[in-house]
C-alpha cells in the first residue's frame, strides 16, 4: 500500500513537470494491452513498456522478477518499485549487457542482478557509454556482474548499492560522472578508473572485497579525478584503499577520505603522481602511504593534514618515490572513531578542526580530518565516549612492592587511571577498593601495601577529562612473593634489585661518587631522589630528583649543602626515594664520612 502511494506521488510530480508526458505501466499482474497506460492494462515485460514510450515518458514497473534484458530509449524515466521488490534477472541469457543505456534517460528503483562473475558470458549490469548517456542511475542495487556499471558518459550515479561484482563501476574514456552516496560491498574492485577517466567520487562507502589485493578505488592512465569524503574500509588483510593511481593528472586530490585497511597491505599506493593527499585518516594498514617510481616517472605527492595511525609503517617509498610533507599538519594520533563500523569522530578526537585551515566544514569551522570533514562533510554532534578499558596488564612482585603496568591508552582526552584491588577473585570494583590514581602520561602503579604469600586481585579503569570512566580491565591476579620472583609465566624479564652502592672513595675529600641501580618495572621512567642527611636527621642536600630510566646511574657529591656551603667534617647518610616512596628497608640508607 505504501509503495502504491509513493507511485501516485511520483506520477503527479512527473505529470506536472513534463506536461504532456505519458506514463506506461509494467506488471506481472496486468492484461498486457498496448499502450499499457493503466495498471490494469500493464505490459508483461519491461521492454514492452519502454517500446510503447517516447521521449519524456515515464515507465513504471511493479514488484516482480523480470527475466529479460533491457534496451533503454532516449529521454525516458524507468522507475522500478524499489530495489528489494523489482528485480531484473535474465538468468541463462547469453547476453553481455542487462541494461543498455540511452541518452538523457533515468533508471531508478531496480535490483539488476547477473550471474556469478567469471562464470560463462561476461556480464555488465548497466552499460552506459558515450553513445548511450544516461542522465541518472539512482537507488538501484546491482549485483553478481563482472562489471556493475560500465561508465563512459557524464552521469549522476547516486544512492545505489553495488555488491558482489568483480568490479563495481568501471569508468573511463573521458568520463566526467558524479559518483556520489553509493554503497559498495564485496566487489573485488569498488571503482576502476581507466584511460583518461575523470569522475568526481564523493561520499561513497566502499567496503573492499575479501579476495587477495581487492581494491577500493583503482586508477590507471588517469587525467583528472576527485576522490573526496569517501569511507573505504578493507575488512580483510590484503585490502587496498586507493591503489596505483598512475597518469598525467591535471588535478587529482585525494581529500577528506577515511581509509581503513585492516591488515598487511598499504592503503594508498601511487605512481606518476604529484598531487595532494590531504585531510585523510589513513589507518590500520601495513603501509599508510606508499609511493614508487613506474616507467621512469617519479612520484612525490604533497601530503598534509592527514592523520596516519596504527599503520605498521606510515610512509613507504621505493626508489623514485617520495612523500612531500613540507606543508605540515600531519598527525599520528588515535583518531577516536565511535567504534564498531561507525567512523564518526568522538568528542576530544585530535582530528576535529585539525584539517587544512583553508578548507571549511559545512558548519563553517575549520575542516575536520576524515570523511565527515571538509566541504562535503557532515555537521553532527560529537559524542563523548569513555576511554577504552586498560589492556595488557602485567604485574611483578618484589618483596616490598607489587609493580603493575599496562598498555597506555591512546585517547587524546584521557585524564587518569584508577587502580582497584581486592583479596577476592571476581571482585566488583567500587570506590572503597581504589588503591591508587595514576596520571595519564604514566602506565605504572606501585603497590606497597600487602602481605607476602597472599594473593591479590587488581582491576583498572581509565577516565577522560569530562569524567567518563571506561569499563574495568580484566582482573589481574598476583601472588606477593619474595624478591625477584615473578608470578607470571610469560611476564616481563625478572627485574634486578634496587641498589644503592657504597660511595667511593670513603672517607672522602673533596668529593665522592654514588652508584645506584634501577630495575625495569614498566613502560615509563620513574622519579628518583637521593637525599643526604646529617647525624641529627636533618636533610642537607638533595642530590638527585628526576625521572630516570632503568639501569645503572651515578652521581657525585662535593660535600656542599643545597645552598652551596661547605659542610663540616663528619658522618652523613644518604637514602634512596623512588616515586615518592622511601624504599627503606628494601634499600637501607648508607653512611659516608667527609674529612676536611
Ligand atoms: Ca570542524
Ligand atoms: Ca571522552
Amino acid at each position: 500500500m505504501r509503495k502504491i502511494l509513493v507511485f501516485l506521488i511520483l506520477i503527479s510530480v512527473f505529470k506536472s513537470s513534463i506536461g504532456l508526458a505519458d506514463t506506461h505501466y509494467v506488471s506481472e499482474a496486468g492484461f498486457d494491452e498496448y499502450p499499457y497506460t493503466t495498471w490494469e492494462t500493464a505490459a508483461d515485460s519491461i521492454q514492452k513498456g519502454i517500446n510503447a514510450a517516447s521521449y519524456g515518458d515515464t515507465v513504471m514497473v511493479a514488484d516482480g522478477i523480470y527475466r529479460e534484458t533491457i534496451k533503454m530509449i532516449p529521454g525516458i524515466v524507468l522507475l522500478g518499485s524499489g530495489m528489494n521488490w523489482c528485480i531484473i534477472y535474465p538468468a541463462g541469457r547469453s547476453v553481455r549487457d542487462i541494461v543498455y543505456g540511452a541518452d538523457s534517460a533515468v533508471i531508478e528503483g531496480f535490483h539488476i542482478t547477473g550471474w556469478q562473475p567469471g562464470h560463462g558470458e561476461f556480464c555488465v549490469g548497466i552499460y552506459n557509454s558515450v553513445d548511450s548517456k544516461l542522465k541518472r542511475i539512482s537507488n538501484n542495487k546491482i549485483s553478481q556482474c563482472d562489471v556493475g556499471i560500465v561508465q563512459d558518459a557524464n552521469t549522476e550515479i547516486s544512492i545505489n548499492i553495488i555488491e558482489d561484482n568483480q568490479t563495481g563501476i568501471s569508468s573511463g574514456f573521458g568520463d566526467k560522472s558524479l559518483i556520489i552516496n553509493n554503497t559498495f560491498t564485496n566487489n573485488h574492485r569498488g571503482i576502476s578508473l581507466w584511460v583518461s577517466g575523470g569522475p568526481t567520487v564523493i561520499n561513497n562507502l566502499i567496503m573492499v572485497g575479501p579476495e587477495d589485493y581487492s581494491q577500493g578505488i583503482y586508477g590507471d592512465f588517469l587525467d583528472s579525478v576527485f576522490i573526496e569524503n569517501n569511507l573505504i574500509v578493507g575488512p580483510e588483510w590484503n585490502a587496498v584503499g586507493v591503489y596505483k593511481f598512475s597518469g598525467h593528472f591535471e588535478t587529482a586530490p585525494i581529500r577528506n577520505n577515511t581509509l581503513i585497511s585492516d591488515g598487511l597491505y598499504g592503503v594508498v599506493r601511487i605512481a606518476h603522481f604529484s598531487n595532494e593527499i590531504k585531510n585523510n585518516i589513513i589507518s590500520e594498514g601495513l603501509y599508510g602511504i606508499a609511493t614508487y617510481q613506474e616507467d621512469g616517472y617519479t612520484c612525490n605527492p604533497q601530503v598534509s593534514y592527514n592523520d596516519l595511525w596504527n599503520n605498521t609503517q606510515n610512509y613507504y617509498t621505493q626508489e623514485g618515490g617520495g612523500v612531500d610533507t613540507s606543508l605540515g599538519g600531519n598527525i599520528y594520533l588515535d583518531p577516536m572513531f565511535l567504534g564498531g563500523n561507525d567512523y564518526h569522530l568522538q568528542y576530544g578526537s585530535p582530528c576535529i578542526d585539525a584539517g587544512d585551515p583553508n578548507i571549511k566544514d559545512p558548519d563553517s569551522s575549520r575542516s575536520d580530518i576524515g570523511c565527515y570533514g571538509g566541504i562535503w562533510g557532515e555537521t553532527y554532534t560529537y559524542q563523548d565516549y569513555p576511554p577504552k578499558a586498560p589492556d595488557s596488564l602485567k604485574a611483578t612482585s618484589l618483596n616490598t612492592m607489587t609493580v603493575l603496568s599496562w598498555k597506555p591508552n591512546t585517547e587524546s582526552d584521557l585524564s587518569h587511571y584508577l587502580v582497584y584491588k581486592d583479596t577476592l577473585a571476581g571482585f566488583i570494583p567500587d570506590t572503597f577498593k581504589i588503591v591508587g590514581e595514576v596520571p595519564k602520561d604514566s602506565s605504572v602503579f606501585r603497590d606497597y601495601d600487602f602481605v607476602l604469600g597472599r594473593t591479590y586481585y587488581y582491576r583498572l579503569s581509565a577516565w577522560d577529562q569530562t569524567g567518563h570512566q571506561s569499563e574495568y580491565s580484566d582482573e589481574l591476579q598476583i601472588l606477593a612473593t619474595e624478591v625477584g620472583e615473578s608470578t607470571e609465566e610469560e611476564g616481563p624479564p625478572l627485574p634486578r634489585m634496587y641498589q644503592l652502592r657504597q660511595n667511593r672513595p670513603n672517607p672522602f675529600n673533596p668529593s665522592t661518587t654514588i652508584v645506584y641501580y634501577l630495575p625495569d618495572v614498566g613502560y615509563q621512567p620513574a622519579e628518583v631522589e637521593i637525599v643526604i642527611y646529617n647525624l641529627l636527621g636533618q636533610k642537607v642536600r638533595t642530590l638527585v630528583k628526576e625521572r630516570k630510566y632503568p639501569g645503572e646511574h651515578r652521581v657525585s657529591w662535593d660535600g656542599k649543602d643545597d645552598q652551596g656551603n661547605d659542610l663540616a667534617s663528619g658522618i652523613y647518610f644518604y637514602r634512596f626515594i623512588f616515586s615518592g616512596t622511601d624504599l627503606y628497608p628494601l634499600v637501607k640508607p648508607k653512611k659516608m664520612v667527609l674529612i676536611r
